[in-house]
C-alpha cells in the first residue's frame, strides 16, 4: 500500500535570516512545485544591501568570538542538540525538499536522516579538532601548529540536493568556528530557511548562519566579490565555479572551495555479477534524475558481455517507477527545473542525431502535471559524441566498450572531470589497479553512491577544489599558525 501525501493549499511566504531574526518586506519570487505545477512557496528577492548587513553581522559574530571562543564540546552540543531536532521535523523538512525540488518523498527521507548524521558527525569533529606540535625542532625550540577558523563562510548551493549538501557543510562549518552567509539556489530556497529556526532552537548565537535569498546573478556574485567575506564554498555548475575563482582573485583572494560537475565512469568487468552490477548502473544513473554530480553516466563495459549487461540494465530501467514523488512507491521525480528539463531532452536529441542507439527511455513521461523524463540507455556510444563528454545532469546513461585493463582506464580517465567512479568486478587485482589508476576524488567498488558523511567528500581536476565532511571537511574551514615558542635564552645575532 503507497500513500499519497497532498500538496499545501496556498504558497507559504518565507522570511530572509539575518542576525537571528527573519525578515519580510523584498519583492518575493513564487516557486511552484515542478512535479505539480502550483505555487508553493513565496521567496524574498533579497538586495545586495541586506547581503552587506548579512555579512556585518557574522563578521560581528565572528569577531567577538561568541562562537570561535567556545569550547569545542560547547559548539559540539549545539550541533547534537540540532540534529535531535532535525530528527523531530524529519518529515516536514522531507516534504518541502519534494515541493521545491521534485525528488520522491522517501528518497527525501532518507537524506534528511543522512543531514541528521552529518550534525552528529560535525559534533564530534568540533571536539576533535586540533593542530599539531613539533618536540624534534632542538632543546631550546618548541613548535605548535594551531588550527584556527578561517572567519566569515560565503555558501552558495544548488537546487539539485537543496538541504543535503547544505548539511553536508554547515555544521563541518560551525564546528570550526566560523560564521556564515548562505546564499540558496533561488528554486529550493526553503528547507535552508527551515535550518535557521532548526539552529535558533539548538540554541546557536546570533549572526553565525545568516541566509540572504534571491538570484545568483545578483546577491551570489555580490557574495563571491566580496571583500569581507575569508572563504567561499561553492557547489554548482562549472561555469559559475570559473567566475567565482575570477572574483576571489578580484576582490580579496578569498579562499575557494569548489564541487563542480561531473561526468562519472561505472566500469563493468565481465567477471562481475551482472545482476548486481546493472542495479548499480540504472541506480547509479536514475537516481535524483541524474541531477546528480556523482551520477554515475558513462558506462563503460567489457565488450564480450556488454550486449548482455545493456539489454540487464535497459530491463531494469523500465521497471523504475517514475511518478508523483508526494507517493511514497515513486523511486524517480520530477526534473526540477523547466530549463534543465530542456537541457536533458536536448541531449538525448543529440544523442540519437549523432548516432547513438536508444535501448530504454529517451522519452517525457506525460504525468498530466509537471515535468518527468524516462531513465534514458543510450548504447554503441563514442568518447567523441558529446553526449559521452558533456555533463548531461539527468537521467541519460552513455554505454562505451572496452576490450582490457588499460583502455578501460583510458576511457575512464578520457574527460575534464573527476568526481566519482565506481568498479565492478570479482578480481581484487583488477578493482584496485582501476582504483588506482582511475582519477576520481569519491570511488565505489562493487556498489554505488554509498558512503556517509565520516568520509572526505570532493573532486579531481576540473570537479572542484578542497573536501567536505568528515574531519578533512571542518579542517578546511581552518587555516593553521605555526608557533615557535625559544625556551631558554636566545643566541644573539648582534655581537660586534
Ligand atoms: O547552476 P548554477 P544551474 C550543473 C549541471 C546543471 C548546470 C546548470 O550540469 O545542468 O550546472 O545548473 C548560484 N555567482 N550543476 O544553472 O547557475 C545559483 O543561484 C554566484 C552541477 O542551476 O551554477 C545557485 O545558488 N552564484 C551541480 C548556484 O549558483 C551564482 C549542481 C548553482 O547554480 C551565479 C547544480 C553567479 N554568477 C548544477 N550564478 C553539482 N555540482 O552538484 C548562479 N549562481
Amino acid at each position: 500500500m503507497t500513500t499519497l501525501l497532498s500538496l499545501p493549499h496556498s504558497p507559504r511566504e518565507f522570511g530572509f535570516y539575518l542576525d537571528g531574526a527573519f525578515h519580510g518586506g523584498r519583492p518575493l519570487f513564487e516557486r511552484a512545485s515542478p512535479a505539480h505545477g502550483v505555487p508553493v512557496s513565496r521567496i524574498p528577492k533579497c538586495t545586495v544591501a541586506d547581503l552587506e548587513a548579512a555579512v556585518v553581522a557574522a563578521r560581528r559574530a565572528f569577531e567577538d568570538r561568541r562562537w570561535a571562543g567556545l569550547p569545542g564540546a560547547a559548539r559540539g552540543a549545539v550541533l547534537l542538540r540540532a540534529a535531535d531536532i532535525l530528527r523531530r521535523r524529519r518529515d516536514e523538512i522531507a516534504y518541502w525538499e519534494v515541493l521545491e525540488n521534485g525528488k520522491p518523498i522517501s528518497q527525501a527521507r532518507g537524506e534528511i536522516d543522512h543531514c541528521i548524521a552529518c550534525f552528529e558527525v560535525g559534533a564530534g569533529a568540533a571536539r576533535l579538532l586540533h593542530g599539531d606540535s613539533f618536540n624534534n625542532l632542538g632543546d631550546s625550540l618548541f613548535g605548535m601548529v594551531l588550527r584556527e577558523p578561517v572567519g566569515v563562510v560565503g555558501l552558495i548551493t544548488p537546487w539539485n540536493f537543496p538541504f543535503l549538501i547544505l548539511c553536508e557543510r554547515v555544521p563541518f562549518i560551525l564546528a570550526s568556528g566560523c560564521t556564515m552567509v548562505v546564499k540558496p539556489s533561488e528554486v529550493t530556497s526553503a528547507t535552508t530557511l527551515l535550518l535557521a529556526e532548526v539552529l535558533a532552537e539548538a540554541g546557536l548565537p546570533n549572526g553565525v548562519y545568516n541566509v540572504i535569498t534571491g538570484s545568483g546573478r545578483s546577491i551570489g556574485q555580490a557574495l563571491t566579490e566580496h571583500p569581507d567575506v575569508d572563504m567561499l564554498s561553492f557547489t554548482g555548475s562549472t561555469a559559475v565555479g570559473r567566475s567565482c575563482v575570477h572574483a576571489a582573485a578580484d576582490s580579496n583572494f578569498k579562499k575557494l572551495g569548489l564541487e563542480l560537475g561531473g561526468k562519472n565512469p561505472i566500469i563493468v568487468f565481465a567477471d562481475s555479477d551482472l545482476e548486481d552490477a546493472a542495479d548499480g548502473a540504472a541506480f547509479g544513473i536514475s537516481f535524483n534524475t541524474g541531477q546528480c554530480c556523482v551520477s554515475s553516466s558513462r558506462l563503460i563495459v567489457e565488450r564480450s558481455v556488454a550486449a548482455e549487461f545493456e539489454a540487464l540494465v535497459a530491463a531494469k530501467m523500465a521497471r523504475i517507477r517514475v511518478g508523483d514523488p508526494l507517493d511514497a512507491a515513486t523511486q524517480v521525480g520530477a526534473i526540477t527545473t523547466a530549463a534543465q528539463n530542456d537541457t536533458i531532452l536536448g541531449y538525448i536529441a543529440r544523442g540519437t542525431a549523432e548516432g547513438a542507439q536508444l535501448l530504454a527511455g529517451g522519452q517525457a513521461v506525460d504525468l498530466g502535471r509537471g515535468q518527468y523524463i524516462a531513465p534514458t540507455l543510450f548504447a554503441g556510444v563514442t568518447p567523441d559524441m558529446a553526449i559521452a563528454r558533456e555533463e548531461i545532469f539527468g537521467p541519460v546513461l552513455c554505454s562505451l566498450r572496452f576490450d582490457t585493463v588499460e583502455e578501460a582506464i583510458a576511457l575512464a580517465n578520457d574527460t575534464v572531470y573527476g568526481l566519482a567512479a565506481s568498479v565492478w568486478t570479482k578480481n581484487i587485482d583488477k578493482a584496485l589497479t582501476v582504483t588506482r589508476r582511475v582519477r576520481a576524488g569519491r570511488f565505489w567498488v562493487n556498489t554505488i553512491m554509498a558512503g556517509g558523511p565520516e568520509m572526505p567528500l570532493g573532486g579531481f581536476r576540473q570537479s572542484g577544489w578542497g573536501r567536505e565532511a568528515g574531519m578533512s571537511g571542518v579542517e578546511e574551514y581552518t587555516q593553521t599558525k605555526s608557533v615557535h615558542v625559544e625556551l631558554g635564552k636566545r643566541a644573539h645575532w648582534v655581537t660586534g
